[in-house]
């Protein structure tokens, strides 16, 4: 089977870029090793930048987003009982929305099959070819028969664990990796939430975080150290921690049945370039972000998009300027995402490093509540900087 764009992944990023393409008539086809009832179950990210929104837009995938996504137009850090509001909007004139990713995966699955795309869901022993030669190939397995895929180009979106970044020949990429040694313990719970917007909260025990999916379902976050046992945490003890860390006076967090629970480690990663001949990284592919900036799901789409750009480029009048330049475009937003996200998870969690450190995040704190230039740079992190053609 031949195509222009031979796609690996379902998730955000091969997504997105599949919708991108089809809409533009490049032709593509994309490859995923899991089913779509697990895809579209696996709970993930939860929080959307005004751009991811944007495009989500722009692709007309946005109407069941516009229903039933929660606008925020800022978020609480709480620290010693005090709660300070970032007023993102107010700001910026930018808001963020508060849609599982889950959700942006069903709608854009539905739009691209809708749309007459090629998605093979349950492939298996997927291998990639010759992309640094004239002939790029995706070898794989579908039900009982080995198929092989010949494409112009190869989209590796196939996540953290995947097989591309993998493919590419030893010395060719320089790998950056920051391991926090802590994680975090995630539920959702059927409780509505007890907060209009999400909280981050300092605690001398460790960071909480209070977000949401919907008006009775809540998601809620505590740090753990990175290798926590989850039997240790009934949902008791997670209530009663989340309280904890959490407490403000005349307030408290809202309980209900638990339906999942897990633990993410927290760790920082870039493997630059995100490209090697006419392979093409895109989304946790090429980089991980610590979850406490919401940066993940974010920069997979942004990485879509510019990638999208590069191949119709390319499509329409022949020039590679674009693709040769993909790599060091797009990571000129990974390495602001990796430094917001760091920046949030250092202000935020107990890193171990005794008083003084703690002090100096406290005053971090009274600095924001104080000063609208250091509010107004932490708000425009986080709803994300306008998209453009170069970042
Ligand atoms: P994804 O991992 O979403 O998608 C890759 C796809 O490729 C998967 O469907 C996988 O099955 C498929 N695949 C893998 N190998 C393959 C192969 N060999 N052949 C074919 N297909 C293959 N981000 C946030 O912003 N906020 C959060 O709270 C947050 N929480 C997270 C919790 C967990 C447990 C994890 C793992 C990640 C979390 N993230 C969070 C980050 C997450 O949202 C990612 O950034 C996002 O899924 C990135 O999208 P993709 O790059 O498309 O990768
Ligand atoms: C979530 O709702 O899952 C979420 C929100 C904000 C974050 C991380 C996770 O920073």
């Amino acid at each position: 089977m031949r195509t222009q764009v031979g796609i690996v992944g379902a998730g955000p990023a091969g997504l997105t870029l599949g919708l991108l393409l089809q809409r533009e008539g490049i032709e593509c086809v994309i490859l995923e090793l899991r089913s779509r009832d697990y895809v579209e179950r696996r709970v993930r990210a939860g929080l959307l930048e005004q751009n991811t929104v944007d495009l989500l837009h722009q692709l007309e995938v946005g109407d069941r987003l516009d229903r039933e996504g929660l606008q925020h137009d800022g978020i609480y850090l709480r620290r010693q009982g005090e709660t300070l509001r970032i007023a993102i909007h107010e700001l910026t004139g930018r808001r963020v929305t508060i849609y599982g990713q889950q959700e942006v995966v069903k709608d854009e699955i539905d739009a691209f099959l809708e749309r007459g795309g090629e998605l093979r869901f349950e492939v298996s022993d997927v291998a990639i070819a010759d992309f640094d030669s004239g002939r790029p190939r995706i070898s794989y397995v579908s039900g009982s028969s080995e198929e092989e895929l010949e494409c112009e180009f190869i989209a590796g979106c196939d996540g953290s664990h995947g097989i591309c970044r993998q493919a590419i020949p030893e010395g060719v990429l320089t790998e950056h990796e920051y391991v926090y040694e802590f994680g975090w313990l995630g539920i959702l719970a059927e409780a509505a939430p007890a907060t209009d917007e999400l909280i981050y909260g300092w605690h001398e025990r460790g960071f909480a975080l209070y977000s949401m999916r919907s008006p009775s379902v809540s998601r809620l976050y505590l740090q753990v150290p990175a290798d926590e046992d989850i039997e240790l945490w009934p949902d008791e003890r997670i209530w009663e921690e989340l309280q904890t860390r959490l407490e403000t006076e005349g307030w408290s967090v809202n309980q209900g049945p638990v339906f999942e629970k897990g633990i993410t480690p927290m760790r920082s990663f870039v493997c630059e370039p995100m490209q090697c001949g006419n392979l093409f990284l895109a989304g946790d592919a090429a980089h991980i972000v610590p979850p406490t900036g919401a940066k993940g799901l974010n920069l997979a789409v942004n990485d879509a998009r510019l990638l999208a750009a590069a191949l119709v480029e390319c499509q329409r009048d022949g020039s590679r300027e674009r693709l040769n330049r993909y790599s060091q475009t797009a990571v000129r937003r990974v390495w602001r995402a990796q430094d917001f996200s760091n920046y949030m998870t250092q202000l935020l969690h107990d890193l171990g490093r005794g008083r003084f450190d703690r002090q100096l995040q406290l005053s971090r704190l009274e600095y924001l509540s104080r000063s609208e230039a250091a509010a107004t740079s932490l708000a425009e992190n986080y709803a994300g900087l306008p998209a453009a053609p170069d970042f």
